[in-house]
């Protein structure tokens, strides 16, 4: 291994140049002084090491180590050593060595910390791990949620591609609601009225005049009216909407997409899903029920009578995903043919039954992480259904020259980022699953907190 001793090399790697001088940067973890030992774990992009700081190799460094605190950033040069047997750390990548510190400066100080970041696991209610968010993000068992999410993104992407879509990047201020007038945030648009976008469904459908096949991972805004763990008010979507398509490749196409994305997390997120006590997900043949199918299993597998429900209640939610698991050897499960009007205006009602609609979600662990639909490609059909109602058409204009111009059979789906990275890490908070979440009580600050 060559080892230019100017260059900086990363905490994972020092395992690699035992007997060796190496720079490392990064931030003090946490602090342990044992007798005339300092010992510091330094954090970096890659993970941790543990520093030996030893007065009798540099005194200066030994000065430099007695004012450092937790999340002071330092670079620091030292040999890198192995740990005595009883001394190495089996929890920790670089657990079989340490580095012996000959110099250490400190690059940026950090003020007492409100908790100790120390620790294996961070104990803090909700609240306060999202009022210190720029701070606890920090903690290597919370940015590894990140980690998972980065992995669910690119597992996604690749299977969107595989089926032959092109990214695309759209607006999200917008005209109008697309997915139903209520949970819309209104902005001022200089002397007009718009809108945040509920979803990138507009642009999405557009775009398939154009490339046939799409993808766009967007910003979602909806102004829940209440508090849950499963609900924020800016999301993420993941979406695809594909040309020339039926009901039936729609199913296999979605359900192929939430497959391959969930093995790409498990494949590069191994260790962490391990760290997180987590069961291999079960890849069982999904099993594919209409609400009602469903409505009837909640019924004689769990004795409740959701018959005239529009929707799956939560908790039918959870059954079913059991009943699923159980039956199937299935974490997934996929619901199809929603009550036409408790659908949104694009989508397509079912021929044979037009009081059910071509729609689907897709259940995952107890909790719907997708849905979408077979949409109305037909211009008239499409102005009838805005016209019931009640949409106000000149809203759509644009929208609907897509129609009048030629639009193929389509139909796509929309996967909640934020509600697959909760359910592959079984969080009990959607807000852990976001990086800055906002919802009813909080942009950041909590506003009973703010003035
Ligand atoms: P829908 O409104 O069902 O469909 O949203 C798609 C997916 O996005 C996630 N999601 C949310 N996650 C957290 N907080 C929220 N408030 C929230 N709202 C939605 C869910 C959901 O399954 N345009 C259609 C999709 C389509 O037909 O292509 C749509 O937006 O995981």
């Amino acid at each position: 291994m060559i080892n230019d001793k100017s260059k900086r090399i990363l905490s994972k790697e020092t395992p690699e140049f035992i007997g060796k001088k190496v720079l490392l940067k990064g931030w003090v973890k946490a602090r342990r002084d044992h007798g005339k030992l300092i010992f510091l774990d330094l954090r970096d992009r890659s993970g941790l090491v543990q520093l030996v700081v030893n007065p009798k190799v540099s005194e200066d460094g030994y000065k430099v180590a007695q004012e450092i605190r937790p999340e002071f950033v330092v670079e620091a040069t030292g040999v890198v050593k192995n740990r005595s047997e009883s001394t190495i750390n089996k929890d920790l990548e670089t657990g079989a060595v340490e580095v012996g510190v000959s110099s250490i400066i400190v690059l940026s100080k950090a003020q007492p910390l409100p908790f100790d970041m120390g620790v294996e696991e961070l104990k803090l209610e909700l609240p306060t791990l999202l009022d210190y968010r720029a701070l606890t993000l920090r903690h290597p068992k919370i940015s590894s949620i990140f980690e998972v999410q980065e992995a669910l993104v690119e597992g996604f992407r690749n299977a969107s591609k595989k089926l032959g879509c092109r990214e695309i990047v759209v607006p999200t201020i917008v005209a109008s609601a697309t997915e139903g007038g209520s949970g819309l945030f209104e902005i001022e648009y200089y002397d007009h009225k718009a809108f945040l976008a509920q979803s990138p469904q507009l642009y999405k459908q557009m775009m398939v005049t154009v490339f046939e096949r799409v993808w766009t991972i967007a910003h979602a805004y909806r102004a829940e009216p209440s508090v849950t763990t499963r609900h924020l008010t800016e999301t993420t979507q993941m979406d695809c909407e594909i040309g020339f398509v039926d009901f039936r490749e729609l199913l296999d196409m979605f359900e192929e997409i939430a497959v391959s994305m969930l093995k790409h997390v498990e494949e590069s997120c191994g260790n962490i899903l391990k760290k997180f006590k987590m069961e291999k997900i079960a890849f069982g043949k999904i099993p594919r029920l209409t609400v009602r199918e469903t409505q009837e299993i909640i019924l004689k597998e769990f004795g409740r009578d959701n018959r005239k429900e529009k929707d799956l209640a939560p908790q039918d939610e959870v059954d079913i995903c059991k009943w699923a698991k159980e039956k199937h050897k299935s974490d997934l499960v996929t619901i199809t043919h929603f009550p036409t009007m408790a659908k949104p205006f694009y989508t397509m009602p079912d021929p044979r039954n037009p009081e059910y609609s071509l729609s689907y979600d897709m259940l995952f662990r107890g909790i719907e992480i997708m849905s979408g639909s077979q949409r109305i490609h037909d211009y008239q059909q499409l102005i009838e259904s805005l016209k019931k109602r009640k949409l106000n058409l000149k809203k759509f204009e644009m929208y609907l020259q897509a129609f009048k111009y030629g639009m193929p059979p389509e139909g796509g789906f929309s996967f909640g980022l934020e509600r697959v990275t909760m359910k592959t890490l079984d969080l009990k908070n959607i807000r852990e699953a976001s990086l800055f979440p906002r919802d009813m009580e909080r942009v950041d600050e909590r506003f009973s907190s703010i003035g």
